[in-house]
């Protein structure tokens, strides 16, 4: 888009805002004496890792955006990565939210969040509640309140599972269905053929879509044997908003949130390549590899990024170095025996902090 938007907003650089969020130990870490190696200042956004103890103690410092202790809840996170990209997304911008981290480090309790067990409380008022049912209850909450605009919410919510796609809110799972195309039409855009995308009237109707969503993916799962550690989950919002300015003028515009639950990142060594050992057990992730290769080449400034070796990167690829405003939520556990993966997540996520995007926003 050359020519400026009405009201005429600046672009500027942005570079990719990078959060880590460290889980508690838990009871098994615990039982077997395993200690933490981490500590977490949330203040000065800062996370050092204990590589050695003892009389020649060796640790390692790194600075993120945002920095969660173990013992930071779901508000906490949302209010301060998720709060203002939903902003962003009802301003008309593209915004996309990834989860990063090895298994079990709390990805999906991220993302998604869980039910509490005596949950005797509605789904948006359970502190369990995570990232996606939360920015939903945001979107809802904020559009109502404004009586003047009238506005679509579309989601839809997808699986990629061994470079397949599989759509988890249709009506079938068949996954020769879904295709992706580049949309010719706007610059970094892709389409999902084939992909069904629900409205969302109102609040009421998300618990069940998302009800929906899980179940699908179970079914999904146990068709095909899934290892669901090595799924990723995609997540999309889609809003329109029609409003009349000041001077009798209509606004439309359009904002797009992508709510990315990665696969694990276990099998992907420090320097962003796939471990030996993961090979030969045949457990090469495409995509995830993908991603990795996308981030060393934009970091580098290399003259070619390989978006379309993957279906995640192909569909992401505005996301990386496009027009979109991008956060990585890096999940890690401070437990010892994670020392390794928790290293190399770290540097990961560090790296990524490099990526510049430049974003537009989407109105006419
Ligand atoms: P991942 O998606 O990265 O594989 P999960 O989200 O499944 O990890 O989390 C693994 C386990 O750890 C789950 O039982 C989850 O409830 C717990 N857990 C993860 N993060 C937290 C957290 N920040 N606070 C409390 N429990 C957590
Ligand atoms: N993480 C849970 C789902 C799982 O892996 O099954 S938690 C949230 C986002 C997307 C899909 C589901 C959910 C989830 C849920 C649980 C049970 C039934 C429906 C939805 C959830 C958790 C807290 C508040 C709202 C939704």
């Amino acid at each position: 888009m050359s020519s400026k938007a009405k009201g005429e907003v600046k672009e500027k650089n942005q570079n990719i805002h990078v959060a880590v969020r460290c889980r508690p130990l838990n009871g098994i870490e615990k039982k077997q004496g395993s200690c933490s190696v981490l500590n977490c200042d949330r203040a000065k956004r800062e996370v050092t890792v204990k590589e050695r103890s003892g009389i020649h103690p060796f640790t390692k410092t790194y600075n993120f955006d945002h920095v969660f202790a173990p013992d930071s809840q779901q508000i906490d996170v949302y209010k301060a990565v998720v709060k203002p990209v939903v902003e962003e997304v009802l301003s008309g911008y593209n915004c996309t939210i990834f989860a990063y981290g090895q298994t079990g480090t709390g990805k999906t309790f991220t993302m998604e969040g869980e039910r509490s067990e005596n949950a005797s409380m509605g789904w948006d008022e359970d502190p369990m509640t995570g990232i996606i049912p939360r920015a939903l209850h945001q979107i809802f909450e904020e559009l109502q309140r404004q009586t003047e605009v009238e506005f679509s919410v579309r989601v839809s919510f997808l699986e990629l599972y061994n470079e397949e796609l599989f759509d988890l809110l249709g009506s079938t799972i068949d996954p020769l269905r879904l295709r992706i195309y580049e949309d010719n039409t706007k610059k970094g855009s892709v389409i999902i053929s084939g992909l069904e995308e629900m409205v969302v009237r109102s609040k009421d109707e998300v618990y069940e879509i998302l009800q929906r969503g899980t179940a699908k993916r179970q079914t999904a799962a146990t068709l095909m044997n899934a290892v669901s550690s090595r799924s990723h989950s995609v997540f999309s919002v889609t809003i329109h908003i029609k409003e009349n300015t000041m001077d009798g003028e209509e606004l439309l515009k359009t904002g797009k949130l992508y709510l990315v639950d990665l696969a694990g990142s276990e099998n992907i060594g420090r320097s962003g390549a796939v471990e030996k050992r993961a090979r030969e057990a045949g457990n090469i992730n495409q995509s995830l590899l993908t991603l990795g290769r996308v981030i060393t080449a934009l970091v580098e400034h290399a003259p070619h990024v390989p978006y379309r070796e993957s279906k995640l990167t192909r569909l992401l690829q505005d996301s990386l170095g496009g027009r979109t405003k991008t956060s990585i939520i890096a999940t890690i556990s401070p437990a010892s025996v994670n020392l390794e993966e928790t290293l190399s997540t770290l540097d990961y996520a560090f790296r990524a902090k490099n990526i510049t995007n430049r974003p537009e926003i989407n109105q006419k």
